[in-house]
C-alpha cells in the first residue's frame, strides 16, 4: 500500500472518530484535535491503531492544550506499547517518576541544567543504542516567550530526495552511532552528559545501524543517519565519511524537509523516531535563563 493511502485511512478513522485532524507541513506532521489526553483510558482502540499508523506516515504528532500530570502522560503513552528502558537518562527524571525525562532550562540551586541544551544537534532518540527508542512523546510545560522551538525532519523526505544510485549504495552501507560521536565533540565542544562517570559508558559505547532503514509499520524506507550522533560509515574512516555524511545532514535539514514547532504550554509532540529526526536550536537568551521569560520546562515519555 503505498503512503498516502496509508495516511488517508488513518486520517479518516479518526475523522470517523470525531477527531480533526490537520496538517502541520505539507508532508510533516499533523495536528491532531478533539482528543482528552488526561482519560486515555476512553480513547477506542481503533483511534489508538490510527493514531499510530499516522505517525508512522507523517513523523510526528501535535496534541495541543492537554494539561496532562505525569501519570496521565505515561498513561497515554503506555497506550501505544511498552515504555523505554531509561538508562543515563534516569539521573533526569522528576522524583518518583523514572520513566520520564526532564528537559529544562530551569537552575538548580544556581546550578545550570545539564539538559538545558539536550537537542544540541539533529538526532533520533537513543540511536547509540543495539535497539532505539520507537518514539518519543514530549510535553510543554512552560515554553520561552520567543523562541525554545523544536525543529524536526522528516527522513522519508531526505531518503526520496536521494538519486536512484545513491539510494542503492547507502542501501548496503551501515553507520556507526554513538552518543560521543566526533562530530557532537566538535559541534559543540561539550559532552552531552557531562556528569557520566566510568562504568556507564558500556551503555554508550556504539552501535552500527543501516543507513537506510525500513519503517516496520509503513513499509517505507528513511534515512537513519544524524549529525549528533554519526561520525562514520561502517569500513570508512570518520574523514572518508565526512563528505558524504555532510551532504546527507544537510539534505535531511533542508527547510523543504523539516517542521518548526514553537511551543505552548499543554502541546504535547509524539515523534516517531523511526522515520523523524529532531534538534532544538538555541534561538532565546542562553545567557539569561534566570529571566522568567526564558523559562523552559518539558517533560519525555519514551516508547520502547
Ligand atoms: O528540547 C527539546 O526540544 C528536545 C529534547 C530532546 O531531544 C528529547 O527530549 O529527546
Ligand atoms: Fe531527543
Amino acid at each position: 500500500m503505498n503512503a498516502p493511502t496509508q495516511e488517508m485511512q488513518a486520517q479518516a478513522i479518526l475523522e470517523q472518530a470525531g477527531l480533526k485532524v490537520q496538517p502541520l507541513s505539507w508532508r510533516t506532521g499533523s495536528q491532531v484535535d478533539g482528543l482528552d489526553l488526561t482519560r486515555s483510558e476512553d480513547i477506542s482502540e481503533s483511534t489508538i491503531e490510527a493514531l499510530w499508523q499516522l505517525l508512522g506516515e507523517r513523523g510526528i504528532l501535535l496534541f495541543r492544550q492537554q494539561q496532562l500530570d505525569h501519570d496521565q502522560h505515561l498513561n497515554f503513552t503506555r497506550r501505544f506499547g511498552p515504555l523505554a528502558k531509561t538508562g543515563l537518562l534516569g539521573r533526569h527524571a522528576p522524583p518518583g517518576y523514572p520513566d520520564l525525562f526532564k528537559v529544562t532550562n530551569i537552575k538548580t540551586d544556581g546550578k545550570r541544567s545539564e539538559t538545558e541544551n539536550a537537542a544540541q544537534q539533529w538526532h533520533s532518540d537513543q540511536s547509540f543504542m543495539p535497539v532505539p527508542a520507537r518514539a518519543s512523546l514530549l510535553r510543554c510545560v512552560h515554553a520561552p516567550a520567543f523562541g525554545g522551538d523544536t525543529m524536526f525532519a522528516n527522513m522519508y523526505q531526505a531518503c526520496e530526495a536521494l538519486s536512484d544510485g545513491l539510494r542503492a549504495t547507502l542501501g548496503s552501507m551501515r553507520a556507526f552511532h554513538s552518543l560521543f560521536s566526533s562530530r557532537t565533540l566538535a559541534g559543540t565542544g561539550r559532552r552531552p552528559f557531562s556528569s557520566v562517570k566510568e562504568g556507564e559508558l558500556e551503555e554508550l559505547s556504539g552501535t552500527f545501524h543501516p543507513v537506510l532503514r525500513r519503517h516496520e509499520d509503513s513499509g517505507r524506507l528513511a534515512l537513519y543517519v544524524s549529525e549528533q550522533m554519526v561520525d562514520h560509515f561502517e569500513g570508512w574512516t570518520v574523514a572518508e565519511s565526512a563528505p558524504l555524511l555532510d551532504y546527507l545532514f544537510q539534505l535531511s535539514a533542508r527547510p523543504a524537509h523539516t517542521y518548526r514547532h514553537r511551543w505552548a504550554p499543554g502541546d504535547i509532540i509524539f515523534w516517531d523516531n523511526r522515520c523523524a529526526m529532531h534538534y532544538a536550536p538555541i534561538d532565546y537568551d542562553f545567557d539569561a535563563l534566570d529571566l522568567p521569560e526564558n523559562r523552559r520546562l518539558m517533560f519525555r515519555s519514551t516508547l520502547a
